[in-house]
């Protein structure tokens, strides 16, 4: 081994493995892949307004108890997680075109469509993959809720909508009219966490501005926002991020879904579940020379990429559940 290469090894690994010894990817250059800008995507108007019927909050009081609330509602942006061997990091798109305030969004306690602070999460099953039984990644969807539940500083009482049959899909609904294929989908409140299922590869051609994200995008969840009568975006509480309606996640069906190997619904479940309870990606990537394979420090249910089989939390991301959801419903 060259000095040179050994000086650039040792540095990268000390940052690394902190001098562990590592004998899988010691004798290979790592070099750190710089995540990029946020991206963004003219979709035209997303703004809708929505009817829910048993929803009392701080925007709509109902005149009766069973009254429907009307709300208005847009698409703001949309965070994807990449394959690992595609080279190609997990990014965040906007389509809400705000300029130098690319803020985040997040749950407001009193801005509850379901009614309660406690938070509601559906399954889509008209939308499977084409590898796996329905009731095989409905399930694998409903483990990955159950990680995030088990969390003990916070107390977040997940819990599941009944599928039902019902056409569901905001996104999918946004989105139809820029693909081919019907998408379904209904421009409707169904869940806090909205689980859309399997989409094909145009869908995500849409997420990159090169439309080529069917071949790196594994899954990306959507996060809906309330937006006002002048179609400002609102931040009720004044937290510095705009107030989320709700999130919907979609998987790639481009690739071959597994349960319990690569690609495990269970993994990607839980990774785009952590985006659906508004965590963000965490991590920095490191690429190893040759083969495009992305390593990551620290490794984290909430790295950008897929980097083999992870059904339970690891340390940060238990450290940014904890840090926003540690007092909610007081906020
Ligand atoms: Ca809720
Ligand atoms: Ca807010
Ligand atoms: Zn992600």
């Amino acid at each position: 081994m060259k000095l040179s290469k050994l000086i650039t090894c040792g540095f990268v690994l000390a940052i690394l493995f902190a001098c562990d010894n590592n004998e899988n990817i010691s004798d290979e250059t790592l070099i750190e892949v710089e995540a990029k800008a946020p991206s963004y995507i003219d979709l035209g108007s997303t703004t809708r307004s929505i009817r829910v019927k048993n929803s009392n909050t701080l925007l709509s009081k109902p005149k009766s108890p069973n009254a429907a609330q009307t709300y208005k509602v847009e698409l703001l942006m949309a965070e994807y997680i990449t394959a690992e061997g595609t080279g190609e990091m997990g990014n965040t798109v906007f389509f809400k075109n705000v300029g130098n305030k690319q803020l985040e969004g997040d749950f407001v306690p009193g801005l509850d469509l379901d009614g309660t602070t406690d938070i509601s999460y559906y399954v889509d099953d008209n939308r499977p993959s084409a590898d796996l039984a329905a009731a095989d990644s409905h399930n694998a969807i409903d483990r990955a809720m159950s990680t995030w539940d088990d969390i003990t500083c916070s107390d977040l009482g997940i819990f599941e909508v009944p599928y039902d049959g019902s056409d569901t899909g905001f996104i999918a609904a946004i989105f139809n009219p820029f693909v081919d294929e019907d998408l379904g989908g209904s421009f409707e409140y169904i869940s806090d966490v909205m689980h859309g299922g399997w989409l094909q590869a145009a869908f995500f051609d849409l997420l990159t501005e090169e439309g080529d994200g069917s071949q790196f995008i594994l899954g990306a969840t959507f996060t809906i926002v309330f937006t006002d009568n002048n179609g400002d975006l609102i931040d009720l509480d004044k937290n510095g991020k705009f107030d989320v309606a709700w999130r919907e996640v979609y998987y790639n069906d481009t690739f071959e879904w597994k349960d319990g190997s690569r690609f495990d619904v269970e993994t990607i479940a839980l990774h785009e579940s952590g985006h659906g309870l508004s965590q963000a990606h965490f991590g920095t990537a490191f690429l190893s020379g040759g083969n495009e394979v992305l390593h990551f420090s620290p490794r984290a249910v909430m790295n950008a990429a897929y980097s083999g089989v992870q059904t339970s939390i690891l340390q940060t991301d238990n450290a940014g559940h904890c840090s926003n959801w540690s007092s909610w419903p007081k906020n």
